[in-house]
C-alpha cells in the first residue's frame, strides 16, 4: 500500500522573522500553497492510496477560511486517496476550529480525540490521536495495546519522541521510541519536529517541516512517500521547497575594513533560490555593525548577518601603556572584570574607544 506522509505545513504563518524583506512572507505563504499543490500532483500520478497529515497543518491564530478552502479543494482533487489529520499544537481539535466546523469532503478523516483511535480498512490499522489543546504534556500512547493483525500497523500523531524538549523546556505529548516499537506499529508517521529524521532504523519518522519556516529549519524540506506492507517498509524523501535556508561562515581576520567586508559579501557567490545568513567569525580589525552592512550591501536573499567575531587587541598588553589609550581599556577591563558589563558589551566600548583615538 502506497502513502505519502507529510507534517508542520503552518499554512499562513505570519513569517515575521522574515520581515526584513518587503513582501518575503507573502512570497513563502504562496509557496506553501506549491510544495502542497505538489503533494495532491504526486499522489494523483502515483495513485496513492493514504495521506497522512501529522498535525500543524495551519496556524489556528492566522489561519483564514479562504486558505482552508483551498486545502479542501485540493483534498477533492484526489477522491481516490484517503486523508488522515491528526490535529497537533498548533492546530488543535478545538471548539469552534475549522476542524470542527468546516465540512472537509469524505476522503477527509480527521482524529478528534486526545485518546488514541482506530481506523480500520481491508488495507491497514491506522492510529492516531488528537491535540484537543495547545498543549499536551501526558502522552495517552502509555496505556495503549495493540491486537494482533496480519495488516501493517500505522501510527499518525504529533509527539515528542524521546525526551525531546522545545526551547522553553516543555515536552509535547512525549512518546519513546522503544515504546512505539514494543507496541508493534509497523510505521509511525509523526509530526512535531521540523527536522527530518530519515536515517531511523526503527520506522519511525519525521518528515520535518514541509517548507522551512526560517533559518532554525535548514536544509531541504519536503514530505515522505513510501510503500507498505507487515513485512517491510521502503520510503523515499521528496523536496518539495524549492527553496532553502543557509547560513554562511565566514572569517573576517584579513579584512581590514568595513568596505573589505562589505565588498566582499557583495561579491559572495550566492543561489538565487536560497536565503542566507552569514555569520561573521574570527577576530575583527574594525567595529562591526550588522545592521549598516545589511543596509549597505542590500542584497535581496541575504537577509542577517550574525557577529560571533572578537576584537584583535592585545589587550592586557595595550592597558600596561602609561597612556589615555592605556588608563582607558584598563577602566573598561575593570568594569567588566566586576561584571558591570558584559563581554560584548566591553569588547564594543574598547572597539569604539580605540577607533575614536
Ligand atoms: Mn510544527
Amino acid at each position: 500500500m502506497k502513502f505519502v506522509h507529510i507534517a508542520d505545513m503552518h499554512f499562513d504563518i505570519p513569517f515575521t522573522s522574515l520581515n526584513t524583506v518587503e513582501d518575503l512572507g507573502e512570497k513563502r505563504r504562496i509557496e506553501q500553497r506549491n510544495a502542497f499543490k505538489k503533494v495532491i500532483e504526486y499522489i494523483k500520478q502515483n495513485n496513492v492510496g493514504y495521506l497522512f497529515i501529522a498535525g500543524d497543518l495551519y496556524e489556528h491564530d492566522y489561519v483564514r477560511e479562504s486558505t482552508i478552502e483551498y486545502i479542501s479543494k485540493l483534498f477533492s482533487q484526489i477522491p481516490n486517496c484517503k486523508i488522515f489529520i491528526t490535529p497537533g499544537n498548533h492546530d488543535p481539535y478545538i471548539k469552534n476550529s475549522y476542524y470542527d466546523t468546516y465540512e472537509f469532503g469524505d476522503n477527509v478523516y480527521i482524529f478528534r480525540n486526545a485518546r488514541i483511535e482506530k481506523y480500520e480498512d481491508e488495507n491497514v490499522n491506522i492510529y492516531g490521536m488528537a491535540f484537543t489543546e495547545f498543549f499536551m504534556e501526558e502522552s495517552p500512547l502509555e496505556n495503549l495495546t495493540l491486537p494482533f493483525s496480519n495488516k501493517p500497523n500505522i501510527l499518525v500523531a504529533h509527539c515528542d519522541l524521546d525526551g525531546a524538549k522545545d526551547k522553553e523546556g516543555f515536552s509535547y505529548n512525549p512518546i519513546l521510541e522503544s515504546k512505539l516499537n514494543s507496541l508493534g506499529f509497523d510505521y509511525g508517521a509523526l509530526g512535531h519536529i521540523h527536522k527530518n529524521n530519515l536515517n531511523n532504523k526503527n520506522k519511525i519518522y519525521y518528515p520535518g517541516s514541509t517548507v522551512a519556516l526560517g533559518f532554525d529549519e535548514l536544509g531541504e524540506h519536503g514530505m515522505i512517500v513510501g510503500d507498505i506492507t507487515k513485512e517491510r517498509v521502503n520510503i523515499d524523501f521528496i523536496r518539495l521547497d524549492e527553496r532553502k535556508f543557509e547560513e554562511i561562515q565566514f572569517k573576517v581576520d584579513d579584512f581590514s575594513s568595513k568596505e573589505d567586508l562589505i565588498d566582499r559579501i557583495l561579491n559572495l557567490n550566492l543561489d538565487d533560490m536560497n536565503l542566507y545568513k552569514l555569520i561573521l567569525i574570527g577576530n575583527r580589525n574594525f567595529e562591526i555593525n550588522t545592521r549598516e552592512i545589511l543596509r549597505v550591501v542590500a542584497r535581496e536573499n541575504v537577509l542577517k548577518i550574525k557577529d560571533c567575531t572578537k576584537i584583535n587587541y592585545d589587550l592586557e598588553e595595550l592597558s600596561k601603556q602609561k597612556n589615555l589609550k592605556g588608563i582607558f581599556i584598563k577602566e573598561v577591563l575593570d568594569m567588566y572584570n566586576k561584571g558591570l558589563c558584559t563581554e560584548e558589551e566591553y569588547q564594543k566600548a574598547i572597539e569604539i574607544g580605540l577607533e575614536a583615538m
